[in-house]
Formats: C-alpha cells, structure tokens, sequence
C-alpha cells in the first residue's frame, strides 16, 4: 500500500474536492490523471471506490504550486475529474473550487496570514490569469467561520470575496467568439461567449421549456437533452474549442426572464448534468451577455444602470450576485462576487 498523498478536502463555493501542492503529485500528467481518477473512484456513477461524490460538482481537483509570476502568489490548476468516464480535464476553470485556494495557500504555508484579512493572488493556470481572494484571518488565523451566506449552501461561513479582471476570451481567445453576438446553430438562436467559462446561452421558449422547470425535470427530458449536446457539439469548432464531444465546455445555459428582484434566470447543463445553482465564471459570462445588445439575455435582463451594476442571476436554489464594473465603452472589465470555503479534512488519501 502506498503512504498515502497529503491533500485538503474543501468545499468551494458550491463544489467540492481535493486540493493537493503540485510537489505532492506526478509530473507526468498520464500519471498523475491516472492517480486522480483512481483517488475520485472514476469512472463510475457511484465513485463508490473513491472520494468523489457521484456528480461533477463534486469530483473536482486543485492543484496549487508557490507563483514565480511577479505580484501573484499561487499558481492553481483545475483538473474536472469526470464521474462515469475516466477522463481528467484541464479545459475549464472553476471559480468555485477557487475560492478554497486562498484558504489552502494559506493552510499549506505557501502565503502568510496578515491581519484580519489575507489577500491572496492566483493565477489561474486554466487561463492564463489572475484572480483576487481575501481571505478571513482574524488574529492571523485562517478562519472559516463566518455568518456570509451562499444560495446552494445551507450554512454561514466566512466571507471569500474574489475580484476577476480581464477575464474576456479566457478559454475561446476573445469575448464572441464566433465575432457574432448571435448565431443560429440548429435552428436556435444563441449567444456564444466567454467572460472567464466558454458558454452557449439561449432562451428557454426557443428550445420549448419554461426555464422554470427544476433541474431534475430537465434532466429527465431526453429529448431536450439531445437538442443541446447537438447544439453543444457544433458550438464547439465555433468557438475556437474544437472537438467538445469529451470536453466540459462550453456549458448550456438556458435564459429566462427574471423574477422579482433578479437580472435573469438561468438553468445549467455543465454540460450534461443540469447545475443545482450555476459556476461562477458561469455567471459572469452570462452576466456579461446581459449588458450586450442584441444578445438571447439582453430584451429580458434586467441590467440596472450607471458603471457598476449589481446582476442578481437566478438559478433553480437561488441567486448568484455578480458585480460587474463597466468600462467607458460600456463593456465589463472586472467582476467580482462572494464565495465561501470550508475545510473539511486535512490528511491523506491512498491510492
Ligand atoms: O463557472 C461548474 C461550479 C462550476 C464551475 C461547472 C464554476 C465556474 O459550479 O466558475 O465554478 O460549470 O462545471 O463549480
């Protein structure tokens, strides 16, 4: 039996998973994607060999190494760990499982506690850029208590708010990829973007559903499901993305109008299960596409006004706030928005 590889367990945001140092694991990415499959219990539905909790929010990885980049201090890969597949996949972020970074760099030594707060920078390898964390460290002590509250998770925990800059084009090389605000793939009329997370948004009539609809009826609707990987498989290409058939981008999200108090509501396949709430880089792509004229959101969003607009965007459990603050050419330059992390084991696991 093996000794056994030092990892934190965390739930980030809304997901959850393994956070391991770089030093801790292979060099060779075959080998490593073969440990991390075989320590998430993939493939299988259950991962009941594993740690991984049977979906894709919970069978995800962070890698963290100390930063050589000037004015950051930890570099983070996220790897999605496939359930039923023995894929591991580096062509997504995650702004979930970012918010745990902070807390781990500061776990792991690799940034030290200052004050009451704790700015954490990280370069997100995914994409090649920088977030902001700061995270709670009362006493100069990481703490993860706290009374900020997150839709998708029921208890307070302590404030991780994160700042995103220059997130336009992250994974697809520009914010439109195809230089279209809309095309027509399959007959339907979407909106290809990429403010930090390659996403296909379209409007819920055009596809036949009320975008009400909870996420386990959208699931169970075979035919719909099919539409959209079809849709998903030749936005692909168009988005610089090439073939997605194995890839977790660029995620399906079906627009609606808002409810009370709301910018826009959404529903998630990430891309084939349906998101309980949305990713964050998610929200902000599709926050983005808000504020684009002639986008599927825009005529239904509600977009506030003046420079910094405040975007509630609905999802089956609530609501993601994204922050968005608007450059002289009206276009979002940076976001930010309020996570939340907690550890929950610090140990080994043992392939
Ligand atoms: O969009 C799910 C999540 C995510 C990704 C997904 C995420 C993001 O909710 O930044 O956080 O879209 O696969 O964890």
């Amino acid at each position: 039996m093996s000794d056994g590889i030092p990892c934190i367990w965390m739930r980030g945001g809304t997901s959850k998973g393994g956070y391991f140092l770089a030093s801790d694991l292979p060099d060779d990415i075959h080998a490593r994607d073969a440990l991390l499959l075989d320590v998430m219990g993939s493939p299988d539905s259950l991962q009941i060999d594993g740690m991984g909790g049977a979906s894709p929010l919970t069978s995800k990885v962070a890698v963290v190494k100390p930063s050589d980049r000037i004015g950051v201090d930890v570099d983070y890969l996220f790897l999605q760990v496939f359930v039923d597949q023995a894929i591991v996949t580096d062509a997504q972020n995650c702004g979930n499982i970012l918010a745990g970074v902070g807390p781990f760099a500061i776990e792991r030594g690799l940034v030290a506690a200052c004050g009451d707060e704790t700015p954490v920078t990280i370069y997100m390898e995914n994409t090649g850029q920088v977030a902001l964390s700061r995270v709670s460290t009362p006493d100069g002590q990481i703490s993860y208590q706290g009374d900020a509250m997150i839709d998708g998770v029921p208890k307070g925990a302590a404030p991780v708010p994160i700042t995103f800059k220059d997130t336009a084009g992250s994974s697809c090389g520009a914010l439109l990829p195809t230089g279209n605000v809309l095309d027509v793939v399959d007959g339907v009329q979407v909106t290809m973007i990429d403010n930090g997370m390659p996403c296909v948004v379209m409007r819920a009539q055009d596809i036949g559903i009320t975008g009400q609809e909870a996420p386990e009826a959208l699931e169970a609707n075979t035919e719909l499901r099919t539409k959209l990987e079809r849709i998903r498989a030749a936005c692909g290409p168009m988005m610089n993305l090439g073939d997605v058939t194995e890839k977790s981008v660029p995620k399906m999200t079906i627009v609606s109008a808002p409810g009370q108090g709301g910018a826009i509501s959404t529903r998630t396949f990430i891309p084939h299960r349906c998101h309980k709430t949305i990713g964050v880089l998610g929200a902000v792509s599709v926050a983005t596409a808000c504020l684009i004229k002639g986008s599927t959101a825009y005529d239904m969003a509600n977009r506030g006004t003046g420079k910094e607009r405040r975007l509630s965007v609905q999802h089956p459990t609530g609501e993601m706030t994204v922050v968005a603050t608007l450059d002289d050419h009206g276009r979002v330059s940076e976001a930010a928005i309020l996570r939340t992390a907690r550890k929950l084991m610090d140990g080994k696991v043992y392939p």
